[in-house]
């Protein structure tokens, strides 16, 4: 007997953006994502213009259908709704939404897709049933992570096949030439670190994403400071479906937020994390649970790790006090001197991971049994 593929769900996925690209960024990920798998999807979003650079031009027909989010006064009838409900970073779906679910006697999986974090606790909360205060419904946490006990990584299926293709058109040049990518915040030590690069008789080319340390270069250039061995070059921002590419020249990614970071670990190139900072420096616990992770694949030595480590720890300015970014001019050349043994961990790191289910299998199973019974 044939196997039937599982008939098609519908899946509709709220997102809010608060800043930046990175909401609408995971959402649009996940969106195609599913579709690329034959599901259904509609993608329901505060602030839709975001998406025009990261959709590109060509968004296939076939795929995701994209919705302002929804008016206040607008109510919902029970076919309007989906089979599985996707509220992005806990966003909640607009309230007659909500009541519309709480009407119906479908059986409606309900999801809040949360950030993704390597800390431990992650894998103790992923899938906790949440019941409402209000309604007789039940919305579950799912969560990102690296470890079998999360949610996994979003990892579309022929992500590897492509990335071997990536990486055979754009051999490494070794250590000769170094390939530079940023795409980071306002970073106060970055100014440090080009005058870092240029003292060393560094020779390569930095290449800038748009983002906020464009201002700060073009600003430490005008102050004098001429382009040495080090190129400077401004990069456009590409379509999401060609991030991967852009990736894929490059030997070091500075990387930041959540998806461009999750991308430069299948990129398998050394990453430098500049994460989103939060309140009371929550983050921090982020950064170090990722880390420890990362850095732990027995291929660096314990001076290794220690020396990738502070340099993170300066590019995130974690303890402006013990961490000042003329610290960069010791760890640079230290970590560069190191590149072979880091990319030999990206590497590593990168085949621990493909191992784990993909977030959308995943998802697509745990929200199979919840529509069934
Ligand atoms: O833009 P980000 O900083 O996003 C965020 C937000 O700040 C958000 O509020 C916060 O919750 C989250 O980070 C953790 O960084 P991120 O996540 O890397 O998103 C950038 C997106 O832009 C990602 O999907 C990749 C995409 N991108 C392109 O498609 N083309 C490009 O040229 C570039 C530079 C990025």
């Amino acid at each position: 007997m044939i196997d039937q593929p599982p008939a098609a769900l519908r899946w509709d996925i709220f997102c809010r953006v608060i800043d930046n690209f990175g909401d609408a960024g995971v959402c649009w990920r996940l969106a195609a994502d599913l579709a690329s798998r034959g599901e259904l999807v509609r993608l329901y979003i505060d602030q839709p213009e975001i998406l025009a650079g990261l959709t590109g031009k060509s968004l296939p027909a076939s795929s995701v259908s994209i919705h302002h989010w929804p008016e206040d006064h607008q109510s919902f009838a029970p076919d309007d709704l989906a089979d599985v409900v996707i509220e992005a970073f806990a966003c909640d779906p607009p309230s007659a939404y909500v009541l519309a679910m709480s009407d119906t006697d479908r059986k409606i999986a309900w999801i809040n897709l949360e950030y993704l974090s390597a800390e431990k606790w992650v894998e103790t909360h992923h899938l906790v049933a949440s019941p409402n205060p209000r309604h007789a419904l039940t919305k579950y946490f799912y969560f990102p992570g690296f470890t079998p006990g999360t949610g996994g990584l979003l990892r579309e299926p022929g992500l590897i096949e492509k990335l071997k293709k990536l990486e055979a058109a754009h051999p490494s040049t070794g250590t000769s030439h170094l390939r530079l990518f940023l795409f980071s915040y306002q970073q106060p030590a970055l100014e440090c670190w080009l005058d870092t690069l240029n003292a060393n008789g560094t020779i390569g080319t930095l290449s800038v994403a748009p983002c906020p340390a464009e201002d700060q270069i073009e600003k430490w250039m005008k102050a004098g400071n001429a382009q040495k061995q080090v190129k400077v070059e401004k990069l456009a921002f590409v379509a999401q479906e060609e991030f991967d590419a852009v990736l894929s020249g490059y030997d070091w990614l500075f990387v930041r937020g959540e998806d461009s970071f999750v991308r430069a670990q299948w990129a398998g190139k050394p990453l430098v994390w500049h994460i989103y900072p939060q309140d009371e420096d929550t983050h921090l616990l982020k950064l170090r649970a990722f880390y420890d992770l990362y850095l732990d694949q027995g291929v660096l030595t314990a001076l290794q790790r220690s020396i990738y480590w502070q340099f993170v720890l300066v590019w995130n300015n974690a303890d402006p006090s013990n961490t000042s970014p003329e610290k960069l001019a010791d760890l640079w050349p230290q970590l560069a001197s190191i590149y072979p043994a880091l990319l030999e961990n990206a590497h590593v790191w990168r085949s621990r991971l493909i191992r784990q289910p993909d977030l959308v299998s995943q998802l697509r199973d745990f929200v199979s049994h919840l529509v069934k019974c």
